[in-house]
């Protein structure tokens, strides 16, 4: 599907704000793409599609999971805001005729992230977090981070997550710790590397 008629089916389904919102993610993640060598078209269009399933009810999201046989443990299955990633990735796919396996990846991936992400990846899910019309407390130092340096935003980026996770005394999820762990490893690797 062209990318028009993406941007019209995104304004049927999702509300004014969250459309907003996914113009932001693509513009900002064209940038970062620019910035640090991905692919600008494809973060523009997983930036635009990356909330695609935000606005479906939990059943309608665990039918398409179930229709397209998504392997997903019970966490996955029983919330929004963890299932609209991997749902919004098999959208894609079905409906919006995106095949890219790196679009639908970082799709997938933008609420959690994981170990070893792609660059496309790690673009989606920091753009997710500081696209401008994104206002919270820190949100200004994390955008001037993301213009310095990938990693140690992504990484600030996931800590603030979860500090507001323990705050609400909400379940985290593996993959949330397992992708935040794994850049700290990679980050003190890239440290030892230059001493
Ligand atoms: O869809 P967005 O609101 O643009 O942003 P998102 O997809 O990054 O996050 C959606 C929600 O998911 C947000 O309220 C934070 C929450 N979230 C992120 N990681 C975890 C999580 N919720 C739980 N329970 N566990 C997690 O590990
Ligand atoms: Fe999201
Ligand atoms: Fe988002």
């Amino acid at each position: 599907m062209k990318l028009e008629n993406i941007q019209k089916d995104l304004k049927n389904i999702l509300s004014g704000k969250r459309f907003h919102h996914s113009e932001g993610v693509a513009r900002t993640a064209f940038h970062l793409a620019e910035k640090y060598g991905a692919n600008p078209d494809k973060a523009f269009l997983a930036g635009w599609v990356h909330d695609c399933a935000k606005e479906f009810s939990l059943q309608e999201m665990q039918q398409i999971a179930c229709e397209n046989h998504l392997s997903a443990d019970s966490i996955l299955l029983s919330s929004r805001a963890l299932l609209h990633g991997p749902v919004g990735s098999i959208l894609a796919e079905e409906k919006y005729g995106i095949h890219d396996e790196e679009i639908k990846s970082a799709i997938y991936y933008h609420t959690t992230g994981h170990a070893d992400m792609s660059l496309l990846e790690k673009i989606i899910f920091l753009a997710d977090y500081i696209e401008p019309s994104r206002d919270f407390p820190g949100v200004e130092k994390l955008r001037q981070l993301a213009e310095k340096d990938l990693d140690r935003a992504l990484l600030a980026a996931y800590d603030s997550t979860i500090a507001h996770l323990l705050d609400q005394g909400a379940y985290i999820y593996d993959l949330t710790f397992i992708g935040r762990n794994d850049l700290i490893l990679k980050l003190k690797e890239k440290t030892n590397e230059k001493k």
